[in-house]
């Protein structure tokens, strides 16, 4: 999806290594965080002067600057939604035990996370966030339908879908789908789907 959406200039996808804007010797990033305890702490120069520089060299007025932390807001369909409409993204990867608090304070717009656990690495983090706003670009997926219909599948569980063979090792599709009746059909269906909210997702059904 990435590929093609490039490709039809829909999105223009670049990456970037932080240690192409430090100044030292050994391109370092990161140091040991002011009053002791584990790990390393990404360094505020790095990322200001990377940050400034992409803002400076760029057509779009606009961009919006997010990092990618467990700390952040949760990222879900209306958050990706909103993130479809900014004309630039600057997604800030952080890695280590996080980066220096100057850069949330006065760089970051957003801090987004993806989900409550640890990642080593927030250009995972990065990837999801880029694919869930990508394709809901317009021209991206092929039937625009399937991204208008994302927030009911999100409202409530899906139902379970069903192909060829209509049996499969034993296993029948449930008979009231080979019907045609369309009534019947949707009544199953938002039966199965109330079933499924309720056994993995209680939480949506408030
Ligand atoms: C993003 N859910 C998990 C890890 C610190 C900015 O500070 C940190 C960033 C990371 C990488 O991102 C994640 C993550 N959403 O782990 C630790």
């Amino acid at each position: 999806m990435m590929k093609r959406a490039q490709e039809n200039k829909i999105v223009d996808l670049r990456i970037h290594n932080l240690r192409d804007w430090t100044a030292d010797k050994h391109h370092i990033v990161d140091d040991a965080p002011f009053g002791g305890g584990q790990g390393m702490v990404m360094k505020p120069e790095p990322i200001f002067a990377a940050v400034e520089d992409l803002k400076s060299r760029i057509e779009s007025r606009e961009s919006k600057i997010v990092l990618m932390s467990p700390a952040g807001r949760r990222l879900d369909q209306k958050l990706a939604a909103d993130l479809s409409k900014e004309s630039q993204l600057i997604i800030i990867c952080g890695h280590y035990e996080g980066v220096d608090h100057r850069v949330i304070e006065h760089l970051v717009d957003l801090e987004i996370s993806i989900g409550d656990y640890v990642l080593t690495n927030g250009a995972i983090a990065a990837a999801v966030l880029v694919d869930a706003v990508v394709r809901l670009l317009p021209g991206v997926l092929g039937d625009q339908q399937s991204a208008a219909d994302d927030s009911f599948s999100i409202g409530s569980l899906e139902s379970p879908q069903y192909t060829r063979p209509a049996e499969f090792r034993g296993w029948k599709v449930p008979e009231v789908l080979l019907s045609g009746n369309h009534a019947e059909i949707a009544k199953w269906r938002k039966e199965q789907a109330l079933k499924r909210t309720k056994q993995n997702r209680p939480d949506l059904l408030g």
